[in-house]
């Protein structure tokens, strides 16, 4: 029997490949501006996938935050002599205006330090209690005569007892990213004074018992087979080493952070204690959900979050540098599963190594490399987010040099897509005025054009779905060469001395194709992609899934502008003064 006229519409006009996202970016720390190493670790990627897949029809929860709590943070005030609140609340908002200037695509840019963390942070410390997975440990914690407090990690430094780095911090060795605690260290110093005046004291602390979640965690991972190496083995590692499951202490003596209570109740022996921040961090991953329907930019936070509540049909995608991955990896699963509580729970972690800068590593302490304030007072976002993107370090660290990005900025964007998009609409203009010429039809070389493109495009969208960021890049940038063979055989300008209609033809292809350029590259370069749309005069922006009809979009005698060039050349002179002033002199 046929199905009722409305079932059957229901199931083929809709968009079958329809779905839900979440996706969030490892929540930056509050202390300081972040280098184009960082940025395209995480916050780039995740937008790129974020605006990809908004543009073909999902719905998409794309989340950030600061991270506010720490020692980080409290050191970066103490050197800024502001009280640790008002600094957070200024670097959040210096962060979130440079989040916006490289149009990173955010629906909520958070804070940890939000009530909503708050509330969060302590209800999942009492309910993993209630699940017998806290543990009260009376230790031995290393105090500062000269300071007069106890000393938490990072504010203790030492040699690594793994790898010999004389600049290990107490949690973690930067080095060989081992995960330490403040008393492996040898020759251990206060970085606040400076101090080897050190002592060991006996506090109590609160402790996760990750090992209970050992087996549980390892089969989860073992089913990941579809996650990026660098996750599993990363995971892997800790797992088999023990090392990532040891149950690890959940609070601080700090004064900034959560207090630590058991939900809302006060957890005895532990007043004037904090959580650890890499506890409460990922927790601000849900908190943030809160913040954006609180902020009234949504409603039913659960339903992203609560399989219980709508998400067990949410795709849960983050993204990360991978000295992050432990944590997402084992701890915050350890804090979702050992609630027993229906969260949502990661469903692919895609993690990226470093990016290098020319010849070395950034650094924040010696200013060396670009940051993100820097990179825009000297060039438009979508320079960086081009040249980042195509570069990220997916398979390997990568390197930032100076030479590798005036050469791919002028061959990609000023070359290949700038000079396309200039070439075709000061043509047409010369010969046939501002509007998409009438004459001629179509035929086998432009019907190569559109097999060969649907081709590319296909591939394009697949990288683009298993969040492949070069291969997409690259997939992008070889659809842009297609333009230009064509344009380089046909040659409109050398035809229309002979056949002025087959000119005019050529010449209406090659405005459709940049209408089909600016959909397909609009999720790595936005304003360039607007600009495209605009100069076409059109916002159809629909995606490309029958190509020979996106190639037709725009209509005979449909009126278009001529636009500004959409990327200049970067000069020589220009590529040896960024050199110098980024080369990182003292501040
Ligand atoms: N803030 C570390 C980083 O920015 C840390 C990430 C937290 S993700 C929950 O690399
Ligand atoms: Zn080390």
């Amino acid at each position: 029997m046929r199905p009722a006229p409305s079932l059957e519409r229901r199931n083929t006009s809709k968009d079958t490949h329809m779905a839900r996202h979440l996706i969030t970016s490892a929540i930056p720390y509050i202390n300081g501006i972040k280098h184009l190493g960082n940025l395209v670790g995480s916050q780039l990627p995740a937008d790129l996938y974020a605006r990809y897949l908004r543009q073909r029809g999902h719905e998409v929860l794309f989340l950030c935050a600061t991270d506010e709590h720490g020692t980080p943070a409290e050191l970066a005030a103490a050197k800024a002599g502001k009280p640790v609140a008002e600094y957070c609340a200024e670097m959040h908002s210096v962060q979130a205006d440079i989040a916006d200037g490289f149009g990173l695509s955010f629906d909520h840019f958070g804070r940890s330090s939000s009530p909503q963390n708050h509330a969060l942070t302590q209800q999942f410390a009492g309910r993993l209690a209630d699940m017998g997975l806290i543990r009260e440990v009376t230790e031995d914690m290393v105090y500062s005569n000269a300071d007069g407090r106890f000393l938490p990690d990072r504010y203790i430094e030492g040699t690594c007892p793994n790898c010999g780095f004389d600049s290990a911090r107490g949690d973690q060795c930067d080095n060989c990213t081992k995960q330490l605690d403040p008393t492996d260290l040898i020759d251990p110093r206060s970085t606040i004074s400076g101090s080897t005046d050190l002592e060991v004291r006996t506090t109590k602390h609160l402790y996760l018992r990750q090992s209970e979640l050992k087996d549980d965690l390892a089969a989860w991972i073992e089913s990941k087979t579809d996650w990026p190496v660098l996750t599993t083995s990363i995971a892997k590692k800790w797992l088999n080493d023990g090392d990532g499951l040891q149950d690890r202490g959940i609070t601080r003596d700090l004064d900034w952070g959560i207090p630590v209570k058991k939900g809302d109740a006060d957890w005895p022996g532990m007043e004037g204690k904090v959580f650890y921040v890499w506890f409460d961090a990922p927790i601000e991953y849900i908190a943030c959900a809160q913040e954006w329907e609180a902020a009234g930019k949504g409603t039913d936070w659960a339903r992203w979050w609560r399989t219980d509540k709508g998400a067990d049909d949410v795709t849960y995608t983050q993204f990360m540098g991978k000295d992050n991955v432990p944590f997402h990896t084992l701890s915050f699963p350890a804090t979702i599963k050992g609630t027993q509580e229906p969260w949502k729970l990661v469903d692919y972690i895609k993690s990226f190594n470093y990016l290098n800068y020319d010849g070395g590593q950034f650094s924040t302490s010696r200013g060396r490399g670009v940051f993100m304030d820097q990179a825009l007072e000297i060039l438009p976002a979508d320079y960086w987010r081009w040249w980042l993107l195509s570069h990220a370090p997916e398979s390997s660290d990568a390197e930032f040099t100076w030479e590798a990005f005036q050469t791919d900025v002028n061959k990609d964007l000023a070359d290949v897509l700038g000079n396309f998009v200039s070439r075709i609409t000061k043509f047409c203009r010369s010969k046939f005025g501002e509007a998409v010429p009438e004459a001629g039809t179509q035929g086998p070389d432009e019907e190569a054009l559109i097999a060969a493109l649907t081709t590319r495009i296909r591939a394009f969208e697949q990288h683009m779905d298993n969040r492949e960021v070069r291969k997409s890049a690259a997939e992008l940038r070889a659809i842009w060469v297609l333009g230009n063979e064509y344009l380089q055989e046909q040659a409109p300008w050398t035809t229309i001395k002979t056949d002025p209609d087959r000119a005019a033809m050529q010449v209406r292809t090659g405005l459709n194709l940049i209408r089909l350029y600016a959909v397909l590259s609009a999720a790595f370069i936005p304003d360039a992609s607007k600009t495209m749309l605009d100069a076409m005069q059109t916002d159809d922006a629909s995606w490309p899934n029958d190509v020979a009809a996106a190639m037709t979009a725009l209509r005979a005698g449909h009126a278009f502008t001529v636009p500004e060039n959409l990327f200049r050349k970067l000069t020589d002179d220009e590529r040896e003064e960024w050199a110098e002033r980024f080369a990182g002199t003292r501040d």
